[in-house]
């Protein structure tokens, strides 16, 4: 279940409602594959367009459909919103569904991809201050995938969606666009290369550093570079006793300041008994920057059942 734990996944994602994203079983090694489908602006917007109710659900729910067209097997994943358009500071229910083509039964049965069935990333798609991976819960009767989430402030948001249904051929990546109304609203912020490389991170009381180095220093698209975070405690001593994240060493998403590209990166150490594996004080993954720009990478790790999420912005030079 653990197959993929060493591999770097990059996906890259397309956003218009009906596209794909694949990574295909028949070269699950293929660690290094990239897929280079055309960039599309369109996005499936959960609340503007592209509205479509489901006729089992009051009204004040919204369902946005993302269909995904693949060489192998077409799928489609339905987001509904409770409320139907999220509001700042109140939670939302979200429920996903995952059918063959448009209108198949759901699917019950998935793969688990690092640990979890489902991944959910969330971004604040406007200056990408909000960031949230969370794994929704899969009701098996239905095949319904559920969670709630609180967005702490209204704006413009985008959601990656990571999931394999069960003898499918394929990882489905998807993402879709949606508006958090409501106060307070979100004054974004100008994404800008940020020089520092060390972070202070505060998780639940306990303060770390968290620095990130880039092998070569010099960021190149196109080209692997290895991105090295290393975890110390607040007195910056180094931590040697992480914990296994989602059966890996960690876990890094890179998301693009347009939130076009969106890359999922695991690293490369294996963590081969999870009960006894312990990492750091580095932790290192691979990454191949698509196309020169902005991006902001979270790293994310576990000490003595903390969650320690960091997060750089840089610029990948043309
Ligand atoms: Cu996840």
């Amino acid at each position: 279940m653990m197959e993929d734990k060493k591999h770097q996944h990059m996906k890259r994602k397309e956003e218009t409602g009906a596209t794909s994203l694949g990574k295909q079983e028949s070269s699950p090694h293929n660690t290094h594959s990239q897929h280079k489908e055309p960039m599309d602006e369109r996005e499936s917007f959960a609340n503007k367009n592209e509205r479509h109710h489901n006729h089992h659900s009051p009204q004040s729910k919204t369902t946005v459909t993302s269909s995904m067209v693949s060489p192998l097997v077409n799928y489609n994943v339905n987001v509904q919103f409770d409320p139907a358009t999220p509001q700042a500071g109140k939670p939302t229910r979200l429920s996903l569904v995952v059918t063959e083509q448009k209108v198949g039964e759901p699917i019950k049965q998935f793969d688990i991809i690092h640990d979890k069935l489902m991944h959910l990333i969330i971004v604040n798609k406007e200056d990408l201050s909000h960031f949230a991976h969370i794994h929704p819960k899969l009701d098996n009767e239905t095949g319904i995938f559920h969670i709630s989430h609180t967005f702490a402030k209204a704006g413009k948001y985008k959601m990656w969606i990571d999931v394999k249904p069960k003898d499918g051929m394929q990882q489905i990546l998807t993402a879709f666009a949606f508006n958090v109304e409501g106060q307070p609203i979100h004054s974004p912020a100008k994404i800008a290369h940020e020089q520092t490389r060390v972070k202070n991170v505060d998780a639940e009381g306990q303060s770390y550093q968290i620095s990130l180095n880039c092998e070569p220093e010099q960021l190149v698209a196109g080209r692997n570079v290895k991105m090295t975070f290393e975890i110390r405690d607040a007195n910056g001593k180094p931590i040697s006793n992480l914990e296994p994240l989602m059966a890996a060493g960690g876990h890094c998403v890179i998301i693009g300041s347009d939130a076009l590209e969106f890359l999922h990166v695991h690293p490369a150490e294996e963590v081969d008994d999870a009960a006894s594996w312990q990492g750091g004080p580095s932790v290192s993954f691979l990454a191949n920057f698509p196309k020169p720009g902005l991006y902001k990478a979270w790293g994310q790790f576990q000490h003595e059942g903390r969650l320690l999420t960091a997060d750089f912005t840089f610029e990948v030079p043309g």
